[in-house]
């Protein structure tokens, strides 16, 4: 038997573009360093997100008493969205168990919380068997959305949507299209953090799968794609590399200059924002977008 993440690594080395799944890239050490990103004066990211709720999360309509999160992380930026509603249940969903602990503990002054170790569809239907007649708001923070493809993006919200009811809402964070060069400087920070956060798949695969990655022999490559509208991140070869990965039974070669592609950060219009929401089975109710950083916040209620 091999895990899935074995059988990820195998599927996405094999391909004439090498690859690996982002979701990877958050084991305990890629979280610490994506926690340091969110902190980057390069990154504006989080900090809009976060200060769009702060400012705008009274307005969202207080009638919710149950409130889940996809891929809640420490849940910082939840505490906003919580304050205002009336003790609700929450109930965070995350793969990550250690994340979990700290939301947990972080938020149990403000909700009674039930931490949901599970991927996100698994965790929304462990959701249904605790509703309580109310309606439900689902957070999607931090752009997360922009990881997935426009393919699987639609599909991820079109099951999302089958596991909510009328009434219910989605507040889901887009980060929008801005200067080629704040996105580029946004994933490829002079500190090199995000070079580090990168660079770490390779380290786990080393760690978990028994994998023998000469981490240094490759480098951090941010690129933007104008037609898919989105960041890539890659780690070039700088020497032609042959590996072995004991656990997922792979011994691969990558040539001096070839590139394993390992995030994809769309960036949205927001007329897009709105098209989507529609064409998954939702009415836009409300947008707030950061003056200083081009993010959209928007509040979307199932129809
Ligand atoms: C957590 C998915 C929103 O895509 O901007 C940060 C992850 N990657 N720097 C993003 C990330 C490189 C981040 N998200």
């Amino acid at each position: 038997m091999i895990t899935e993440f074995a059988s990820d690594v195998r599927s996405g080395l094999a391909k004439p573009q090498k690859e690996l799944p982002s979701k990877y890239l958050y084991d305990e050490l890629g979280s610490a360093l994506f926690d340091a990103i969110t902190v980057l004066p390069e990154y504006g990211l989080t900090r809009a997100d976060e200060r769009i709720l702060r400012r705008h999360s009274p307005e969202i309509p207080r009638e919710f008493s149950l409130v889940a999160e996809l891929g809640s992380g420490s849940g910082r930026k939840t505490r906003a969205v919580l304050e205002p509603l009336d003790g609700p249940d929450y109930f965070p969903i995350d793969v990550s168990t250690p994340a979990l602990e700290r939301c947990s503990r972080e938020l149990a002054d403000l909700a009674r919380v039930t931490p949901l170790a599970a991927s996100y569809l698994e965790g929304l239907d462990q959701v249904q068997q605790h509703r309580n007649g109310g309606h439900v708001l689902l957070l999607f923070l931090g752009s997360t959305i922009g990881n997935f493809e426009p393919r699987c993006r639609m599909d991820l919200l079109t099951q999302v949507r089958a596991r909510l009811r009328e009434g219910d809402a989605l507040l889901i964070g887009c980060d929008l299209v801005k200067p080629i060069d704040t996105m580029l400087e946004a994933y490829d920070d002079p500190s090199g953090v995000t070079a580090s956060f990168n660079l770490n798949l390779l380290g786990r695969i080393n760690r978990e799968l028994g994998a023998d990655f000469n981490q240094r022999a490759f480098t951090h490559e941010a690129r933007y794609d104008a037609s898919w509208r989105r960041i890539e991140m890659h780690l070039r070869a700088e020497s032609d590399q042959t590996v072995t990965i004991r656990e997922a039974g792979v011994q691969c070669t990558i040539r001096c200059g070839e590139t394993i592609w390992t995030e994809s950060s769309h960036k949205f219009e927001l007329e897009e924002i709105a098209a989507m929401a529609v064409e998954a089975g939702f009415r836009p109710e409300a947008q707030w977008v950061d003056p200083e950083w081009p993010f959209a916040e928007n509040l979307w209620r199932a129809v």
